[in-house]
């Protein structure tokens, strides 16, 4: 998806309200299919009686040029969110993974090509063609004449591919728990690469969402950017080096938790994320948030210790209060490989059939 320039008649404010931002800044042009297939997904879900949870993962980038040569980008490999996805899956909700372009995604993550190559646990074992004919691990078909593959004569030693015995155990549970998912159809992948294609994604989502009410869950991980560059200042072409140092001062993108909350979906669940360096911020900006836009949960986490350690900010039971709860892995979890989105999904179910009223 990419952006046209829009019509040079509409005026460009100084900083933007979210109203503002949809006005100025054009949708990308696949929105419509998008929201389509959300849309049909969400009829199907809902005459299933799923609760539903959007989950947004990975980071956004933000071009610098209209013919795009050069964009910044930030670090989220979406580890956080496709583990959660798979969490929430698991508890027996539909979701719709919102994901940054080939970001990691629930199920593949486990096999991801930088920390563990699935070719590096595949072996080759050799076997006759005639014996492999109803074999579990089919060899590629000896006719087949459009793909580059070897071609076997009846009874010649051909290949076979399975995994490694050590890995079998791991990769089947995986494996079984895709196929469940993919069989019951409950879930479904949008994608995203700009911060403009984030935003109206999620504003189009939302509005769908909405109709779900308290049954829909947001749990918005991505990391999204803080700042932009409306399309109105933005170069046409590569911009030229030559002219010493390069000055780019960019908008503020604004706030859209509050109209999330407070007009596109008034009845959802809304968990967002806050990612801090400096620990002594964390708390404070956290309960900030929490204040400034009324939603339900804001979860801290702190760049280096979010694999361990995080912080719910939320009122518990309508209070008024806000409150703080730790979770936190132990040393043992940790060696065990146990993810903290584990817990993190556990409590947020139970939060979430409280907010719809469930008692268990
Ligand atoms: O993708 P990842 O697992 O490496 O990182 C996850 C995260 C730190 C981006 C996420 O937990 C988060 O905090 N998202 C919101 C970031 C923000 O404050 O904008």
């Amino acid at each position: 998806m990419s952006s046209a320039i829009p019509s040079s008649a509409v005026p460009i404010p100084s900083t933007f309200s979210a109203e503002a931002y949809f006005s100025t800044q054009l949708p990308p042009p696949g929105l419509e299919a998008e929201v389509n297939g959300v849309r049909e997904f969400l009829h199907r879900q809902n005459a299933a009686g799923r609760k539903v949870v959007l989950v947004t993962s990975g980071g956004t980038t933000v071009p610098l040029e209209l013919n795009v040569v050069r964009f910044l980008d930030n670090f989220s490999a979406g580890t956080r969110g496709a583990t959660s996805a798979e969490y929430f899956l698991e508890a027996g909700y539909a979701v719709i993974f919102m994901h940054r372009q080939f970001s990691l995604q629930p199920f593949s993550r486990h096999y991801s090509h930088s920390t563990n190559p699935f070719l590096d646990f595949l072996e080759i074992e050799t076997s006759t063609s005639t014996s492999s004919s109803t074999s579990d691990f089919d060899s590629p078909s000896p006719t087949d004449s459009n793909t580059q593959l070897p071609v076997f004569e009846p009874d010649e030693e051909v290949p076979r591919i399975c995994v490694t015995a050590s890995k079998r155990a791991d990769l089947l549970r995986v494996l079984t728990a895709y196929r469940a998912v993919q069989k019951a159809g409950t879930l479904h992948t949008v994608t995203f690469v700009t911060v403009n294609e984030y935003l109206w994604l999620l504003r189009a989502i939302s509005h769908e969402l909405a109709f779900s009410g308290r049954r829909a869950m947001y749990y918005l991980a991505a990391a999204v950017s803080d700042f932009f560059l409306p399309t109105q200042k933005m170069s046409e072409h590569k911009i030229q080096s030559g002219k010493g140092s390069l000055v780019i001062e960019m908008d503020q993108v604004p706030k859209i938790l509050k109209p999330m909350v407070d007009e596109w979906t008034p009845e959802g669940f809304i968990v967002s994320f806050k990612l801090e360096t400096d620990p002594k911020l964390l708390v404070p900006k956290a309960r900030q948030a929490l204040e400034r836009y009324g939603h339900q949960v804001v979860i801290g986490n702190d760049l280096h210790r979010r694999k361990f350690e995080v912080v719910f900010v939320s009122r518990p039971g309508d209070s008024g209060d806000i409150k703080e709860s730790w979770l936190r892995l132990d040393e043992e979890e940790v060696k065990d490989g146990k993810e903290i989105e584990k817990d993190i999904i556990s409590e947020l179910v139970q939060r979430h059939l409280a907010w719809i009223g469930v008692t268990i």
